[in-house]
């Protein structure tokens, strides 16, 4: 069925769409019968050709002054601002993330808007003092040029704009490859961008593509030297492969990968507290972040009492219809509902699992229910205790509502066990214990840590990225993504008429090296 919302997407490059190969519905997980759009996937000639306008359009728009690009930025954040709930009514409907969470998302647009869009105010170099007499030492934040952003479908407005808004504001144009699962939201929030900034056309192109299109495309455009950045969020597996294609071309992308985010309870915690972080970091987005919980380590004192109140919790949750009020909606779309399953298997039989698990069916209630479980794609949270070092539900991201939880004795042992499977998202303890914090902060492989907070929902203005497994150390967000999206280019100005060389015609005064008081 199709409703009379569906709309029809395309990709848009150079500013006309572009019909593709084939049309592929995109769904409601919330409701499977609701044809929310039809998506019209381009091959890999449609990405490179996209490539190709961006290059074209970027010169004149690094030629327009950075404080103009700064106000387009204020434009599409007020733009944003004032279409937020029909966008988060489409967030909700084609990806299933409840209102308030999708709503919340939107606002991080805003908030990413309010931070850039002085920055074209700023946006600043150096003047740096010259060894020589007569010679002066500048800095500046080049543009590098044509930008590729591959962002995955769970947050699909508020990441992509981490990379977008920064983008733009330093003078690069940009090819999108959005989530296939998130291709509506994908086209609206492409419109509000070219509409609220006036963007000339192919400043910013949207390709609707799969997976194997986009890497076709990618290596084409890339060896074809179109291309001068990638900026991907998604699976480690695929952060791999990006970062050995981008390395080829020597480049360095801009990856922010998978996590299996650590939450500590020491003794001292409030384990009230601890509960509440881990219930919505473990289930808010049905436990699809990319800083979702994956391990509850637990002081072996406090064990059983964090696991009775946290299992209370998770049996009390809200899990249905995410336009209502509930912590949980459906997954994403069927391939994570189908990977969940997978993950479910990993259970092994020395893991204690409280409740009820797999889909949430007629057979298989969930108490509460919100709504009709029949309509979508409903899985039960899963509280997995007793998991160890090696097992894959330790070891491994499970992208979805299931969290681990194991003991430790001593704060060294935890932070060993929180490093041991690689990543290094994000993080948190739970202590009143100074030391315990910053014992944890130092020694965390993680690149965000939270203290007594949830390792999910980092604000927009702290560098955001991971190490290891999460990443390559690159950071978004703040001031600290400008260096994604710029090259510093060093000019030195000599105005003495002769050729002064550095390190050689310095003049050097001389000490008294000899002299006592
Ligand atoms: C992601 O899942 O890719 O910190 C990003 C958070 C959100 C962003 C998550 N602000 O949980």
């Amino acid at each position: 069925m199709t409703t009379p919302r569906a709309r029809q997407v395309t990709s848009i490059v150079g500013g006309s769409p572009v019909t593709g190969v084939r049309t592929v519905a995109s769904t409601n997980p919330a409701n499977l019968e609701e044809v929310v759009g039809e998506v019209s996937f381009a091959d890999a000639a449609t990405f490179v050709g996209a490539a190709e306008a961006a290059k074209k359009a970027q010169e004149s728009w690094a030629a327009v002054p950075a404080p103009v690009r700064g106000r387009a930025i204020a434009h599409i954040g007020r733009l944003v601002e004032d279409n937020a709930e029909a966008l988060a009514r489409l967030v909700t409907a084609e990806i299933g993330k409840p209102y308030g969470e999708a709503l919340g998302e939107v606002r991080e647009i805003v908030d990413t808007c309010d931070f850039f869009l002085g920055e074209g105010r700023r946006l600043y170099g150096q003047t740096v003092p010259s060894e020589m007499p007569d010679k002066q030492l500048f800095t500046f934040r080049q543009p590098v040029g044509v930008v590729v952003v591959i962002t995955a479908g769970n947050f699909p407005v508020a990441v992509p704009s981490w990379y977008i808004v920064p983008a733009l504001l330093a003078g690069n144009a940009i090819v999108w490859k959005p989530a296939e699962y998130s291709a509506v939201v994908s086209a609206a929030f492409h419109e509000l961008f070219v509409r609220g900034g006036g963007l000339p056309d192919g400043v910013f192109n949207v390709v609707h593509a799969d997976g194997a299109a986009t890497f076709e495309g990618l290596e084409k455009a890339l060896d074809a030297r179109l291309i001068d950045k990638v900026g991907f969020t998604g699976s480690s597996a695929v952060g791999k492969e990006i970062g050995a294609l981008t390395g080829r071309n020597l480049q360095t992308a801009c990856l922010e990968l998978g996590g299996k985010n650590p939450l500590v309870v020491t003794p001292t915690a409030d384990l009230d507290l601890a509960v509440e972080g881990a219930l919505f970091s473990g289930f808010g987005t049905a436990g699809q972040r990319c800083t979702s919980l994956g391990t509850v380590i637990v002081h072996e004192s406090v064990h059983d009492e964090f696991l009775g109140r946290f299992n209370a919790a998770v049996a009390a949750a809200k899990i249905g219809d995410p336009t209502r009020e509930v912590l949980m909606g459906p997954m994403l779309d069927q391939k994570f509902a189908d990977r969940y399953e997978e993950y479910l298997d990993w259970i092994q039989p020395h893991q204690k699992v409280q409740a009820a698990r797999g889909r949430i069916t007629a057979d298989n209630p969930r108490a509460g229910f919100v709504g009709d479980p029949a309509a979508g794609l409903y899985y039960h949270p899963g509280v997995v205790d007793g998991v160890r070092v090696g097992d894959r539900l330790f070891m491994e991201e499970t992208f979805g509502p299931i969290v681990g939880v194991t003991t430790y004795r001593a704060l060294a042992e935890a932070i060993e066990l929180a490093n041991a499977p690689g990543y290094g998202l994000s993080s948190s303890i739970y202590t009143t214990d100074p030391k315990d914090a910053f014992t944890f902060r130092t020694k965390i492989s993680a690149g965000m840590v939270s203290i007594n907070n949830s390792t999910s929902g980092a604000e927009a203005h702290l560098p955001f990225g991971g190490n290891g497994k999460s990443g390559n150390g690159s950071r978004q967000s703040g001031v600290w993504v400008l260096d994604q999206f710029t090259r510093w280019q060093s000019v030195n100005w000599d105005y003495s008429g002769r050729l002064q060389k550095a390190q050689m015609d310095v003049a050097e005064l001389t000490p008294d090296t000899t002299f006592r008081l």
